[in-house]
């Protein structure tokens, strides 16, 4: 018999989405006649947008001709959707074969961590979205939770709290680390301001670390003045990464199309320039993204569906507005509850003072019917905090919102 892999195995509990669905399940099966709203996983619900499906429908037209049929496509992508990502999204200030496209952001979360390999230092946000921790330790670089503990021994939690606005202490950051950075941010929706990144750079470039800047909610920012790239911050591209995707901009989370930026300065300790072996990696263990969904992307970064992604995030960052404004309720002011995030990130964070997540999150349950997401889930600082999602149908959003106004805290 085989051994079973000591890293997974140091794994203190199931990922956290998937739990919230069993849980979810559980609820259903006992209550038959509930009908429960989610406001829990942060999954788009909205149809795909007439000018993307024009893109896939044609690329399919395409592959269904003799003339037209493609198999196996370049691994990195394609060069005109290469190209747009550098100049539409990036405006030049990455070149195109910086730019590797992929089936998602998470997936390429997991293969920089292969990537990097156990030996590296790892340091997230707390709280922050599972798969930066539940990966690093799936590759060995984060050890186990020592007993009674609340954190794998090696991961540095860089709290980020009310106090300091969500803004770690850099301090933290060890030298020649690995850095988990998202904005805006899931869970606490807050979005770091051009000086607050300006200093995680230069931070990281006098410590010899590598920031992974995780941007999959950028379309979300409203506020001009607020980076939507970590490479709007002068030297970030000695120091950083940066993934990406479609899932939230366009409601790709089921199509899958993201992708990864690696700027030609980035360099291992060795001098062997981090691009090489990312193009290493990803031509041997991925086999590219569907084609298909990448003429949907490509789609999407055209003038008219430009516009349909600017209406379709408007849409979900309105239903944070309402959710936004349901938390500010009697029965959530007399409790002290206190809401942030939302304005600039689909996701609204509330702190419930003296209470536990899983306790909130099975009393909304049992209460309202509304499913969320325990703060607990997303790092020892999450604890008392419950995160609301921005995603749903309007209607449902409402309907959530109002039985919410009824739950005694
Ligand atoms: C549930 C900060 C959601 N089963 O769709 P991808 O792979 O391009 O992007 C995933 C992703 C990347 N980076 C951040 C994210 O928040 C997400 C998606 N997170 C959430 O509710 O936190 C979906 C979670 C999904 C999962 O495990 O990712």
């Amino acid at each position: 018999m085989l051994n079973r892999n000591r890293n997974i195995a140091n794994l203190a509990s199931g990922y956290l989405f998937p739990e919230i669905s069993k849980r979810r399940a559980a609820y259903a099966k006992a209550h038959p006649d509930a009908r429960i709203i989610s406001l829990g996983i942060g999954n788009t619900t909205e149809p795909l947008t007439p000018r993307v499906v024009a893109g896939l429908r044609a690329e399919v037209d395409r592959l269904g001709t003799r003339e037209g049929y493609s198999g196996y496509g370049d691994e990195t992508g394609t060069t005109r959707l290469r190209e747009a990502i550098a100049r539409v999204l990036y405006g030049g200030i990455v070149a195109s074969d910086e730019v590797f496209v992929s089936d998602g952001a998470k997936c390429d979360i997991g293969r920089l961590q292969y990537l990097f390999g156990p030996e590296t230092k790892v340091a997230v946000q707390d709280p922050a979205y599972p798969v930066y921790v539940d990966g690093s330790v799936m590759v060995g670089a984060a050890g186990a939770v020592p007993p009674g503990g609340t954190g794998y021994a090696g991961i540095v939690y860089m709290p980020c709290t009310a106090e300091n606005g969500f803004f770690p202490d850099l301090a933290l950051i060890p030298a020649n680390s690995l850095v988990y950075f998202c904005s805006p941010n899931n869970p606490t929706g807050a979005v770091a301001t051009r000086e607050q990144l300006t200093r995680l750079v230069s931070v990281a470039r006098e410590r010899g670390s590598v920031i992974v800047y995780d941007s999959a909610y950028s379309a979300y920012i409203r506020d001009p003045a607020l980076p939507r790239s970590i490479f709007d911050i002068p030297g970030a591209r000695e120091c950083a990464v940066e993934v990406s995707s479609f899932s939230k901009p366009i409601g790709f989370t089921g199509v899958r199309l993201g992708w990864t930026v690696v700027p030609k300065e980035l360099r291992f300790a060795d001098g062997t320039p981090v691009i090489q072996d990312w193009t290493r990696l990803m031509t041997t263990i991925f086999n590219g993204a569907s084609n298909i969904a990448q003429a949907g992307g490509l789609a999407s970064l055209d003038e008219a569906g430009l516009a349909e992604t600017r209406a379709l995030t408007d849409f979900y960052l309105e239903n944070a507005a309402i959710i936004r404004e349901a938390l500010g309720g009697a029965n959530f002011r007399a409790a002290g509850v206190e809401v942030y995030g939302g304005d600039n990130a689909p996701y609204i964070w509330a702190r419930f003072p003296g209470k536990k997540s899983w306790e909130v999150f099975d009393s909304i349950l049992d209460t309202c019917r509304v499913v969320c997401t325990p703060g607990a889930g997303f790092g020892p600082a999450g604890e008392s905090f419950i995160r609301f999602s921005a995603f749903g149908h309007r209607d449902q959003v409402v309907e959530a919102c109002k039985r919410l106004a009824s739950l005694a805290l």
